[in-house]
């Protein structure tokens, strides 16, 4: 196409650019490979690089077969590290070798999206082996596309799992010696051995032949997972002709010439799936599973949640021993009981007391997307050193809690509200420093009407069998509350739902 004709749509800065098109690129593509502003119209792989064409191939196949809205891509580490950058689906990003266990866990929880998991043959044969393995063996319903270019090229050329006998690479600078570094791993005969796979095909991207070999393997592969078919492989020989130190055209020969005779093309499996039943995860409520359920007879009074309700993501932090943790999972399981979504998630080091250690919690009343908490809207802060750590990370209008009668001189206030209460001090009083957190947490449920204190003392409950213990928490729980009534808002008239307004 003249290069002073408009194209339209996704082609425009192509042909503005002054560059010749000769055809036009996928839709499943972004239109400009936006990590380098002046290199935009290309990619970052090298010249002649297997990794483009494996792009190429995939990106038509999903747009051809209409899966581009459903599509889920896990790029790997590796020269691909960046597939996110030109596929316009889904993207998720893993760390080295982990792909096939976040596309398990991605496919399993939105069983109707198409998941491809997209690996260089470090990643998938070296690092990863075990998740490979033992995603082929549970037959999860997945497609891999494992670029095997017989070296690591991102790192600059170490051996690889599949480098050839007698080939060089920075690690082995003599040439790959059976006697030292063990043979070529062969992955999709490996995998063909497995009763898990429907479909492992290996193709070479050596000449336009194999290429078009190539193109049917990664569509039928997809085809499989779109028709709800089981786990499909596709090994494709990849040319690498920068670690390799050969031309594109030699690199292309070199895969014919030296790879294909050690990795012949084949299909290793093609077969319907045998019913290995269901893997969906029961539909049970998790607060169900674990007989804490909003309707179990304990709870059967409690609304569903308390009407001032808004969505909470908090941060516990203090030293371990003063029930941080803890403190995050009874708020967990108290909005579980209130029929929430909830999570939990813990952060300590190896010490098991006086180290520092925080938790994040979420309360939502849908789909919570990550339980990871980067700005809270609520900090409890238990000691000096967590305030000063999160404190800034609170959103603005959020609320701090502090473990302090008042805070340190030197602090510089964040937009968000903080209070100061001495709850270890209070706690000291009823009898034990250790419910310090339950006045934290009497006053949270006063101050944010979160959840309802009701509840609390429901799960203390049935936490703590010692009834001396669990007077000491009803009075500490009480204790919290009292001092937002009597010192934040004072002048509060308790209410039947047992909140002061
Ligand atoms: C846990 C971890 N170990 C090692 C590395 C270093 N590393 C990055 S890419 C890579 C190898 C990539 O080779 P391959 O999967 O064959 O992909 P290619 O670059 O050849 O496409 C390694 C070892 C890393 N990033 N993370
Ligand atoms: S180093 Fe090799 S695999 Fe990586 S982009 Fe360059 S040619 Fe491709």
């Amino acid at each position: 196409m003249a290069n002073d004709e408009t194209v339209p749509g996704k082609d425009d800065g192509v042909a503005q650019n002054g560059y010749e098109v000769s055809h036009s690129k996928s839709s499943v593509f972004y239109s400009v490979y936006e990590r380098k502003a002046d290199l935009e119209q290309q990619t970052h792989y090298c010249p002649g690089c297997g990794h483009g064409i494996a792009h190429k191939l995939i990106a038509e196949a999903i747009e051809d077969l209409g899966l581009q809205d459903r599509t889920i891509l896990v790029s790997p580490v590796g020269c691909s590290v960046f597939a996110y950058y030109y596929f316009d689906v889904g993207n998720v990003q893993v760390a080295h070798g982990r792909a096939p266990a976040a596309a398990t866990a991605i496919k399993r929880t939105c069983p109707d999206k198409i998941v491809i998991s997209y690996q260089g043959d470090g990643d998938l044969a070296a690092i990863g082996t075990a998740e490979i393995i033992h995603a082929a063996n549970r037959g999860e319903k997945i497609t891999i596309f494992f670029l095997n270019n017989a070296i690591y090229g991102m790192t600059g050329g170490q051996m690889a799992p599949t480098t050839l006998l007698g080939q060089k690479s920075t690690t082995s600078p003599w040439g790959r010696r059976p006697a030292n570094e063990g043979f070529p791993l062969h992955m999709s005969e490996l995998l063909s051995t497995l009763e898990g796979p429907v479909y492992v095909e290996r193709v070479a991207l050596c000449d336009n032949k194999n290429i078009m070999k190539a193109r049917r393997a990664v569509r039928k592969a997809l085809e499989n997972q779109r028709d709800g078919s089981g786990f499909s492989f596709v090994e494709i020989l990849s040319p690498c002709p920068t670690i390799w130190g050969k031309d594109p055209v030699e690199a292309r020969r070199w895969v014919y010439e030296k790879l294909v005779p050690v990795f012949p093309v084949n299909v290793f499996r093609d077969r319907k799936p045998e019913p290995l039943g269901n893997n969906a995860p029961p539909q049970r409520l998790v607060s169900d599973l674990l007989e804490i359920g909003a309707h179990d007879d304990t709870s059967a009074e409690l609304p569903s949640h308390p009407h001032h309700f808004r969505d909470y993501t908090i941060k516990i932090a203090g030293f371990g021993g003063q029930g941080v943790l803890l403190l995050g999972q009874l708020l967990a399981e108290m909005g579980m009981r209130e029929g929430l979504e909830v999570s939990w998630l813990p952060s300590y080091g190896p010490e098991m007391r006086s180290g520092s250690a925080h938790c994040h919690v979420c309360l939502a009343k849908d789909r919570i997307g990550s339980p990871l908490v980067s700005h809270p809207d609520v900090l409890i802060a238990m000691n000096e050193i967590s305030l000063r750590k999160f404190a800034h990370q609170v959103e603005p209008g959020g609320l701090i809690l502090y473990n302090r009668d008042r805070l340190p001189a030197d602090f510089v206030l964040p937009q968000a509200r903080v209070i100061s209460i001495p709850a270890a001090e209070m706690a000291d009083q009823l009898g034990s420093t250790k419910v310090a957190n339950i006045v934290m947490l009497g006053a949270l449920l006063e101050e944010t009407e979160c959840l309802l204190p009701t509840t609390a003392m429901r799960v203390l409950e049935a936490k703590i069998k010692r009834v001396d213990l669990l007077e000491l928490d009803r009075l500490a729980l009480s204790a919290g509350r009292t001092f937002i009534d009597s010192q934040v808002r004072v002048g509060a008239v308790s209410q039947p739902d047992g909140f002061a307004y």
